[in-house]
Formats: structure tokens, sequence, C-alpha cells
């Protein structure tokens, strides 16, 4: 080992790493331990946003951004400490591959129609009376519903409303940029005609696990919503059943033709932690984004506490330890890169076996002033 040392500090071997950086050439010896982890070590860290200053950040930017100056939409998203300074698609990531957002839209407000290869999913957190128009079917929203706008697909957002409406984006932006993958279209007109009778496909797959014939060859999103009442009753269900010991009672939303994630490269869950529910602590590859919907808790991120309450946003990056107490009833909204992390085979899980499955809680989450 000491040997091995000497050797990459030496001088020779120095002078020559300097020599063929000259060239664009690089020493695999001395950066294999760099490239080639015995483990995942993410440059994404554990973070936790407040509601408090998400909300208080969307309220100022009311009137510093209005779709009429900006065009677009006004999402503030979360940029990770970790990967702030890694240019360039480091900004934007909330983990390594996924991005994820706060959206506000006041009544009256339209955010143009557009499409691109990135592929999106929106959580209602708060209002209603707003829609979003994708491929020509108008899905008006309502708190904890879940919305999707896979690749391609044209999308836009308007209100017609009279309250304000705030929602989670997530994409996988920083995961499209990574292989050079991204196309982006603004849609020629301001917005979108309505094409098919508003929330089309949600009245198509009303009966839940039935499927219109027309559907039995797999379509991109033959649901553009999943309403939250539907996401209830199917945890109501699963609770009166024992929980899973990593993640309570927790359902993911899925492609009804397929059978698989609703988004191709994201996973979204709702889940119900009922107070007192204390989880077992484990880690895997993918990494997650939690979203608090209802209720408050804490968890213990690799030995240090977050605690979180209604609205809050908590990052666990890939291969943390992580678990869960809820201090009462809970419903996190979340959303992985496990449909990633599962088509390049690299997903592996492990449950903490000391102490019962539990961490030693080593200290407490502060935010990080620049
Ligand atoms: O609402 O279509 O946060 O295209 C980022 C990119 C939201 C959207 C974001 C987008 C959208």
């Amino acid at each position: 080992m000491a040997e091995k040392l000497e050797f990459l500090q030496s001088k020779e071997v120095q002078d020559f790493n300097k020599e063929i950086e000259r060239f664009h050439l690089g020493p695999l010896w001395n950066a294999i331990p760099e490239l080639m982890h015995k483990q995942p070590t993410p440059e994404a860290i554990p973070y936790l946003w407040k509601w408090e200053t998400l909300n208080a950040k969307l309220m100022e930017a009311r009137e510093i951004f209005t779709p009429d100056r900006g065009g677009e939409r006004r999402a503030i998203y979360l940029q990770n400490p970790g990967l702030s300074l890694r240019q360039p698609w480091g900004w934007g990531s909330t983990t390594q591959t996924l991005y994820a957002a706060v959206q506000l839209i006041l009544p009256g407000e339209t955010a143009p129609s557009h499409r691109h290869t990135q592929s999106a999913l929106r959580f209602i957190m708060q209002g209603s009376g707003a829609y979003s128009i994708v491929q020509g079917e108008r899905l008006f929203m309502e708190e904890g519903d879940f919305l999707i706008t896979p690749k391609g697909l044209w999308h836009g957002h308007s209100h017609p409303g009279d309250e304000p409406m705030i929602w989670m984006d997530c994409l996988d932006i920083p995961t499209i940029y990574a292989i050079g993958g991204t196309f982006f279209e603004p849609y020629p007109e301001k917005i979108e005609i309505p094409s098919v009778p508003d929330n089309f496909t949600a009245q198509r797959y009303e009966g839940g696990m039935v499927r219109p014939i027309s559907d039995r060859h797999p379509k991109i999103a033959p649901l553009g919503s999943y309403k939250w009442n539907k996401t209830l009753a199917s945890l109501e269900g699963l609770s009166r059943f024992d929980p899973d010991p990593y993640d309570g009672y927790a359902v993911e939303f899925i492609n009804p033709s397929t059978g698989k994630t609703a988004n191709p490269n994201i996973a979204s869950w709702m889940q119900y932690l009922p107070k007192g529910f204390h989880s077992k602590a484990h880690r895997h590859t993918s990494s997650t984004i939690y979203q608090v919907f209802k209720g408050s808790g804490y968890s213990i991120v690799n030995g240090v506490k977050f605690s979180w309450s209604k609205g809050d946003f908590l990052v666990v990056p890939n291969w943390a330890w992580h678990e869960h107490y809820a201090e009462e009833d809970c419903y996190l909204f979340s959303v992985s890169d496990s449909p990633i992390m599962e088509k390049f085979d690299v997903q592996n899980e492990e449950g903490l076996e000391a102490n019962s499955g539990h961490q030693e809680v080593k200290g407490e989450f502060q935010p990080m002033l620049p």
C-alpha cells in the first residue's frame, strides 16, 4: 500500500501526469480511486428545504416574474448544495439525475405550451382550478393529484380559476443533459386548443384496474392525471394490513397500459405513515426526493436528523441510510430515479442489521449558508 502511494506520488509519475495533460490525456493509475468508488459516493448531499422559505420566495416571485414578461413558467428549483459548483449540469440538479421545483400559477395566467425530451410530472400541493393541457387534453388539477407529461408531449398550463395554485414539478433534466439528449420546442401558438373532452383519460380509466380495449398496446400516457381520492382509497385498502418495514404503506403510480412506472425515467410514490410508525433504515442505489404532503415527523439520513412538516422537501441521495418517523399521520409524495438504475441494472438495496435496524443519531440538519 505504502509502496503504491510512493509510486503514485513520485516525481517521475507526477511529471508524466502533468505532461500528458497538455495533450488532453489522463493517467488511469491516479484517477481510478476517484472514478471507480467501492460504492456510490454521490456529490448530491442530503438536504431539506422548508415550506416557509419556498412559499416566501414564490410569493416574492409573483411580481418579479409573470408569464407575459418572461414566457415560460414561474418555477423555482431546488439546487442541491453538493452539486452547485458542478457546471453545467449540476445546475438545476436536486439529485444527480433529477430536477425538482415548486411552481406557482395565478388566476388568469397562462404558461405557454412546449415539448421536450425530458419527462415531467406534477404533484399538486395547494389550490385548484388551473389546468394543464397535455396533447390536447385539459387536466383540471386539485390538491393531491399527480399528473404526468412524459417526453415529447405538448404541455402548457392555464388558470381560469380564482385562487393561486402551487405544485411540485419533477423532471429528468440532469439525466437528459448528461447523455446529450436535450431537444426543446415551443408550441406555434400560445397554448394548445383542446382536442378531446376535459379530463378525458381520467374518465376512460375511472374503473381503476380495467383498461379500455383500445389500450391493449402500450401507450406513453394513457392516463394523464391520477386523482387524489383514488390514491387515498388505495392506501386505505393497503393500510388494513402490515406495513412494509422500510416504507410503511406505499403505492407507486403506474402506466395502466404497460404496468411500468407512469414516467419512463422517474418513479413516483404516495406513502402513508401512520402516527407513531418508525421505519427501519435501508439504503439503495437510487436517490429520492420527498415532498411532505400532509403531517410531520423526521427522517434520519446517514445519522443526521431532518425534522419535516407539511410542504417541506427532503433529498435522500444515492446509497444513503434513511429511516422515517411519523409524529402524526403522514402522507409523503416521493420521486426517485429507480427506473434509471434498473435500466442500467445497478440498483442495489440493503437493510441495516445492527441496532434493530435503527441508526444512531449523531446530529441535526442545519441549512447551509453560502
Ligand atoms: O411546467 O412544463 O419546472 O417544462 C421545468 C420545465 C416546469 C413545465 C419546470 C418545464 C416545466
